[in-house]
């Protein structure tokens, strides 16, 4: 059985707990991270040195990065659910999983550690004030992308639409100046439909410390 370490309330876990969902292979989540801790055991960082959640183990396939455990499911279970159908779509999933990583997570970052982690002390204004700027403007350019397209890159639905819907969810439930983008916000709608996204996607944010440590307490 399919084994995942890590806490509902991160947005990697979640990118994984979602991609299971959607390939219907049954799995084993161990609560680990935030306020779960046990990321410093010996066991732990055995799997993942870097000591971060997630971590995914299938059999003898030990494996920490979210994005790396979504193709890793695609490519082994992911056929007509997460697996992108063709190269161009293939080519353009990895596009955007990348640049949720490498360009979206910056500002977002920024706009969580202001809102649910910061002390009053380390509350930044000037900077959330910027990376709103920064992430609403991101959005637009997804919001280009997608356009008419019923998903992030075309037809079918794949692992690109769970690394960006994680981050559009958590935009629209974050206290921000939104961009006006409606082709994501009809994404969306479809999104919310799907059950795996309903189970480990669909939950709630918060927006101060203590908000944020309920919820994450209670998903476990
Ligand atoms: N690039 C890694 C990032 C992993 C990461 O930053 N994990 C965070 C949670 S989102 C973490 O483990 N934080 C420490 C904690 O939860 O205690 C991935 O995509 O898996």
């Amino acid at each position: 059985m399919i084994e995942v370490w890590g806490r509902r309330s991160s947005i990697n876990v979640q990118k994984v707990l979602w991609a299971l969902g959607e390939t219907g292979q049954p799995f084993e989540r161990h609560a680990a991270g935030g306020q779960f801790g046990g990321l410093d055991d010996k066991v732990f960082l055995k799997m993942n040195p870097n000591g971060l959640v997630p971590v995914m183990k299938d059999g003898t396939v030990t494996l920490f990065e979210s994005n790396t455990m979504m193709r890793y499911l695609a490519r082994k279970y992911g056929k007509d659910n997460i697996r992108p159908r063709g190269q161009k779509p293939w080519a353009l999933a990895d596009q955007w999983t990348d640049w949720t990583a490498t360009t979206l997570n910056a500002p977002m970052f920024t706009i969580l550690f202001d809102t649910v982690r910061a002390t009053p002390e380390q509350k930044n204004p000037a900077a959330v004030k910027e990376a709103e700027k920064k992430a609403g403007d991101l959005f637009k350019i997804a919001n280009r992308a997608i356009g008419r397209k019923p998903w992030l890159t075309g037809r079918h639905f794949n692992y690109a639409d769970i690394a960006l819907g994680v981050y559009y969810w958590r935009y629209l439930a974050f206290d921000v100046k939104h961009a006006k983008t409606p082709n994501l916000d009809r994404w969306m709608e479809q999104i919310k439909e799907r059950s795996a996204f309903k189970e480990w996607g669909m939950v709630p944010v918060g927006n101060s410390p203590e908000e944020w440590n309920a919820n994450e307490k209670a998903l476990g």
